[in-house]
């Protein structure tokens, strides 16, 4: 009889405490979001490139640095829009991860070796106006 009532103690216990956990989280979640509203910054700055492919590109490269929630390049402007958190990441970091993939922005040239793999459409010309 004693087990009994013990290990219906034990059930309550751990019922309460994965009760307490779920509120916890959904604390923690809501919290993280409300910082992220506070700390968006939209920046627009100009990249070079010639097609939808250098879009795939060069958009890639900017969703794939942590803090960016949106990331829009103009094929006609040769200018990309981006909203990120600056709490997580910052302008120079955007410029270097579009470089990096061989692409030239208004601060940072694009890095040679990833230009020479680029195919052969998107090897867009250095001369090229940005942000039009
Ligand atoms: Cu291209």
């Amino acid at each position: 009889m004693k087990k009994v009532i013990l290990s219906g103690a034990v059930i309550a216990i751990l019922g309460l405490a994965s009760c307490k956990n779920e509120t916890k989280k959904e604390t923690e979640t809501a919290t993280i979001e409300a910082s992220n509203k506070m700390a968006m910054t939209n920046l627009s700055f100009g990249v070079r490139g010639n097609c939808g492919m250098c879009k795939k590109t060069i958009e890639n490269a900017v969703n794939n640095v942590e803090g960016v929630t949106s990331a829009n390049w103009n094929v006609d402007k040769k200018k990309i829009d981006v909203s990120f958190d600056e709490t997580k990441t910052d302008i120079m970091s955007i410029h270097n991860a579009i470089a990096a993939s061989g692409y030239d922005t208004e601060k940072v040239l694009g890095d040679k070796e990833a230009y020479k793999n680029l195919p052969g459409c998107c090897q867009y010309d250095h001369e090229m106006k940005m942000n039009q």
